[in-house]
């Protein structure tokens, strides 16, 4: 140990998976000791952060806070009704996220992109625009690598970081040089306080912000957007001049900026109407950061999407089979089943988060040949749907995806899009998804 770092300890990092542990590297780097506390006894960091740093304090499953304690670093699975959480709160010690330790120290510009539904698209198509225009770019936050492991490689041109509402809540200082939202609906409902709390966490984003992209839908954008410099606006609609949307054409359908044609909708990679707004949201940040508009096009004509996001997996016996098992909320499952043309076996189900399935009901009125449901929250998915539909239940994703074949027809399509979070049956959503996968190529044999 350092002498420096035998100072008295005065950080307490709450959770150490991905998060707490990019966090200790951090402190490690700026030989800041702390004390990390998991509610779990075997938290899947521990290894990791012995080799950051031997000595560390631990604290696992006891929810005492050490009287020295007076800043908070938590990790984002770990909501504010956490009894550590509530005692901080109590005695007002400042809790924080990584990201406002991110925030703090990059010196790069960034671009911060929230929303209910799309980040991660969003996220990787603005990183590949950027690249192709040669950026050097570096992209993480919920997206995969955490935004204070970017800190660690070469300081970049551009950083481009996926932020959830959980590390929004707790994130004061964020200088974006573009943030966007790309679209607010009810979910982490077993997180927030309520709705609003949710709601507010999202507009964070655009407190510091330098420019913003906006969702022409939203009616509660403008009040948050008024200290930006420079603002541009998406939608599905044909765009004032300045902005991005949808124009036809001679019965073709164009992404269009102000009266411009840009490309047929026909030519953009990935599938579906939500699509379509991502690929303009991309396009506007893309705008507000000066990148090249043909290289953005050539990018949206080559990407096909990341996997288990309307992934086709196969046509077994006349059917489509699609993966969307990243559809963890209402919305998401809402907008996977709009862009789907046939008649429909929807397999969904898991954690709800507190939600409601109402849209979904309505969502496949005209469409739904019948469901599959999974998980824990089957018997209140089931309540849903028309009563003179067949809804089956299935304990296994292997027998979900048996059942849902029996029930298609001809030329019809099986959608995985749960519209719940995965945690209640598999590891992540990825797990979920791969086991469908796995399940319709057993189909084949
Ligand atoms: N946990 C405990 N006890 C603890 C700490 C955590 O039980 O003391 C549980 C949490 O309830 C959760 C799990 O452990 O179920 C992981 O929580 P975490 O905060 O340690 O998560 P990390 O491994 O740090 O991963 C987080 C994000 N996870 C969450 O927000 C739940 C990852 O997003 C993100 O990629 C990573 O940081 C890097 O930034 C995942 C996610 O599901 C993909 N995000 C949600 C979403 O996209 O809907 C917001
Ligand atoms: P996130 O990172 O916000 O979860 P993803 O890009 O991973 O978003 O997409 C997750 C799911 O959300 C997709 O599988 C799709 O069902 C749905 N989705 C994606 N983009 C949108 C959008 N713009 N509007 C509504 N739903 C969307």
């Amino acid at each position: 140990m350092s002498k420096s770092q035998t100072s008295i300890t005065k950080s307490l990092v709450v959770g150490l998976g991905a998060t707490g542990i990019s966090i200790a590297r951090h402190l490690q780097r700026s030989d800041v000791n702390a004390m990390y506390f998991d509610s779990r006894n075997e938290p899947p960091g521990l290894k990791e952060l012995n080799e950051i740093s031997s000595d560390a304090k631990l604290m696992l499953g006891s929810t005492e806070l050490a009287k020295e304690i007076n800043r908070v670093i938590a990790s984002p699975g770990i909501s504010d009704k956490h009894p550590l959480m509530i005692k901080a709160r109590k005695k007002k010690i400042e809790i924080i996220s990584d990201i406002e330790l991110f925030a703090r120290d990059a010196n790069a510009p960034l671009v911060a992109i929230t929303g209910t539904n799309g980040k991660s698209t969003v996220t990787t198509l603005l990183y590949q625009m950027c690249s192709a225009n040669g950026r050097r770019t570096l992209a993480g936050g919920n997206l995969g690598e955490p935004a204070l492991d970017l800190l660690i490689q070469d300081e970049p041109d551009i950083y481009v970081l996926e932020l959830s509402s959980f590390q929004l809540h707790r994130t004061q200082s964020l200088p974006a040089k573009v943030a966007v939202l790309l679209n607010v609906s009810p979910d982490h409902l077993d997180w927030h306080t309520d709705e609003n709390e949710y709601r507010r966490a999202k507009y964070r984003v655009y407190r510091e912000a330098k420019a913003a992209v906006i969702n022409r839908a939203d009616k509660e954008v403008l009040r948050h957007i008024k200290h930006c410099d420079r603002v541009i606006s998406f939608g599905l609609d044909a765009p004032a001049e300045g902005q991005y949307g949808l124009r036809m054409d001679d019965d073709q359908v164009f992404l269009a900026y102000g009266r411009t044609l840009l490309i047929s909708t026909n030519e953009l990679a990935m599938y579906g109407y939500h699509n379509q707004l991502n690929a303009l949201a991309a396009l506007a940040a893309g705008d507000l950061l000066g990148l090249d508009i043909s290289i953005m096009l050539q990018v949206l004509m080559e990407f096909s999407g990341l996997p288990h996001r309307m992934q086709f997996v196969a046509r077994v016996d006349a059917v489509d089979y699609i993966n969307d098992s990243k559809a963890t909320n209402v919305a998401a499952a809402v907008a996977s089943i709009e862009s789907i043309n046939s008649m429909l076996v929807l397999v969904a189900g898991g954690d709800g988060k507190g939600g409601n399935f109402e849209d979904l009901g309505t969502a496949v009125e005209e469409k739904l040949r019948g469901a599959v449901l999974i998980g824990k929250d089957a018997e209140k998915i089931a309540q849903v749907f028309d009563t003179s539909m067949p809804v089956y239940f299935a304990d296994t994703m292997f027998d979900a995806v048996s059942l849902a074949a029996g029930c298609a027809m001809s030329d019809d399509t099986v959608l995985l899009a749960p519209a719940c979070a995965s945690l209640d049956q598999y590891d992540d959503y990825t797990e979920r998804g791969d086991q469908f996968c796995s399940a319709v190529e057993a189909l084949r044999s």
